[in-house]
């Protein structure tokens, strides 16, 4: 039963995981097994962000670049490449909010929000794949949300980023179930991070996500680790193109 879910000999690359989420998720899978490549856009939070991990008995590499950029990302993995480093796992959970009417958002904000949160996942899925595919064995676990099949007012360019990660994941089953690459994705609901602290902090919009959820609490970043660890693993090698909701069931109730 436990070797249906070890990581051990495979390498994740979590993107975005200094912090929040993605450290997270990095730690669970580390913790599974699994060795981490750690990225970030800052070199030195990265390389502290490896460090910590290190002094925690995992194995731990950073590697700082921009998820945004194709070059970046192709030079990144042509270094991973050079060091002998293949990852066998990849999240895309880097990501960043806006909140702001519509009619509000510039399009320079808009096409940021977009590209660190669905373009980034191309980039660097296109960069994994080009890997995995000889191999013919892979694990692509993207980071959705909630918003990845609802709506809410003030996070339009979020909500339409996450809408297309749900159907990106979709579109890598579409092409690489067949070689044995898994892809899938993780809807996070509303869960304890800097990027909620100001959600979590306003009595109305808190008491509004106890009520609207049937947990009837946030979600810990922690309670990710067992979906990713099963999109992660063999455990999960006949599950394709599934978005996987960890939201204490509010997608599930109106
Ligand atoms: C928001 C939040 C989102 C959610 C999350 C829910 O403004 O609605 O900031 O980031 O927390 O995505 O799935
Ligand atoms: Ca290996």
């Amino acid at each position: 039963m436990t070797a249906l879910f070890s990581l051990a000999g495979r390498t994740a690359l979590v993107t975005g995981s200094s912090r929040g989420l993605g450290r997270a998720i990095a730690k669970g899978l580390a913790e599974a097994g699994a060795s981490i490549v750690v990225n970030g856009l800052d070199a030195e939070k990265c390389r502290q962000a490896a460090l910590d991990m290190q002094a925690e008995g995992i194995s731990a590499r950073p590697a700082a670049f921009d998820v945004t950029d194709e070059a970046s990302v192709t030079a990144a993995f042509q270094q991973l490449d050079d060091d002998g480093v293949e990852i066998d796992i990849l999240v895309n959970n880097a990501g960043i909010q806006l909140r702001k009417p519509i009619v509000d958002v510039s399009a320079a904000e808009w096409q940021k929000v977009i590209d660190t949160n669905l373009t980034s996942a191309f980039l660097v899925g296109r960069e994994a794949a080009k890997r995995m595919l000889p191999r013919g064995r892979g694990k692509v676990v993207n980071i959705g949300s909630l918003m990845s099949g609802l709506g809410r007012a003030t996070v339009a360019p979020y909500t339409a980023a996450k809408g297309g990660i749900k159907l990106l994941t979709q579109a890598m089953a579409a092409e690489w179930a067949e070689h044995g690459i898994q892809a899938n994705a993780i809807g996070p609901g509303y869960m304890i991070t800097d990027m909620t602290e100001v959600l979590m902090s306003n009595p109305q919009f808190d008491g509004w996500v106890k009520a609207r959820t049937p947990a009837r609490r946030w979600g810990r970043p922690e309670e990710l680790v067992g979906a990713a660890v099963f999109l992660s693993s063999s455990a999960s090698d006949y599950v394709s193109g599934q978005i996987i909701y960890v939201d204490g069931g509010m997608s599930a109730v109106l």
